[in-house]
Order: C-alpha cells, then structure tokens, then sequence
C-alpha cells in the first residue's frame, strides 16, 4: 500500500501593487531569510486563507489590505520530505497605511522591470511576470534543497475575484 501523505501546509502570499511597482520585503528570519518575497506565512486554525493573507500583511509589514485578488495555487514539493506546501497567492492594489520594517521583513517599493530575482526564492522569475501581468494559474514546483528547481509546471485558471 502506498504511504499517505500528510495534509498539505497551508500558506499564503500576497502581494502589493501601486502603478508600476510592487512592494516585497526582505525576509528577515525564518523560511526563505535572506530573500526578497511577498507577505505571507501560515494558516492558523480555524482561520480563513484570505484572513490569514490580510493578517500575514499587517504584521509583516504595518499594511491594512483589502480587495484581494486570487491569482492562484502554488504547489510547492521537496525531495525527501512528505508534505506539500500549499501557497495560496494574491494580489491587491488597495491598501491603507505605509509599509513599515517589521522583526520579519523590510519592505522596499520594486518597479516592474527591477524584479531582484538574484535575490529571491528560484522559481520567481518563472511566475513573477504572471502575476505582475493580472494573470492567474495555478502551479507545481518541485524543489531539491531550497536552491534548485528540479521540475515545474504553470496552469491557468479562470478569474476568481474575492472583493474582500
Ligand atoms: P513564522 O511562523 O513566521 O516563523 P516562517 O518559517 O518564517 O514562519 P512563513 O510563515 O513566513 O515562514 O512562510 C513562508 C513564506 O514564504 C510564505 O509566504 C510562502 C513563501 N514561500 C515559500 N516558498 C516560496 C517559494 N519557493 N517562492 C516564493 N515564496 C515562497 O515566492
């Protein structure tokens, strides 16, 4: 009998854009420090993945943000390890506040065309241009290590505007 895989971890993404640019921060401590990325983190229990998204923002970075939009699913595997990270991405324009440094993160407004990807997770540069593009997909990512991206596929999906 095949071993059954533990639940997927639940984790969100959410970036802020402004005409032209999108604000990401350097992640400070924890997975992926030493990285440029969007806000997010863990699900807690109990909580809606879109509260969980608007929640993550704040804390990250001081930001209050509504009108999320779902730009889709990134299924993320690592060689060796069980579980997947299920990474819930979204996107919105409207925002309240100015983005503050946090213990986590240090954010920092990037214009389109100066992406870091040099200093970002591998499989960014792959989707980035999606997202920053209004487009949505879903995506598999298979990683060995947290360097190299062994494998990939992106999908897209219809529109799934959450006006929240
Ligand atoms: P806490 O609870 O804050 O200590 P931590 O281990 O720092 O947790 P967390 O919760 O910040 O991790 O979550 C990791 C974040 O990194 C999530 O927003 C998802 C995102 N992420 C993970 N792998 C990624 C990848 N390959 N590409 C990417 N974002 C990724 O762009």
């Amino acid at each position: 009998m095949a071993a059954e895989r533990p639940p997927n971890k639940l984790l969100t993404l959410l970036f802020v854009l402004r005409p032209g640019q999108v604000l990401l921060g350097m992640k400070k401590r924890g997975f992926g420090k030493g990285r440029w990325n969007g806000f997010g983190g863990k699900v807690h229990q109990g909580e809606s993945i879109e509260k969980a998204a608007i929640r993550e923002t704040s804390e990250e970075c001081g930001l209050t943000v509504s009108g999320l939009d779902k730009v889709g699913v990134i299924l993320f595997e690592f060689v060796g390890e069980a579980q997947l990270m299920e990474v819930h991405v979204f996107r919105t324009e409207t925002f309240t506040g100015d983005p503050v440094e946090t213990e986590e993160m240090r954010p920092q407004w990037f214009a389109h065309t100066e992406i870091p990807y040099g200093s970002m997770w591998p499989d960014d540069y792959l989707w980035y241009p999606k997202m920053l593009n209004n487009k949505y997909f879903d995506a598999w990512m298979k990683f060995q290590g947290h360097d190299i991206v062994l494998d990939y596929s992106i999908t897209p999906r219809p529109s799934t505007n959450l006006n929240i």
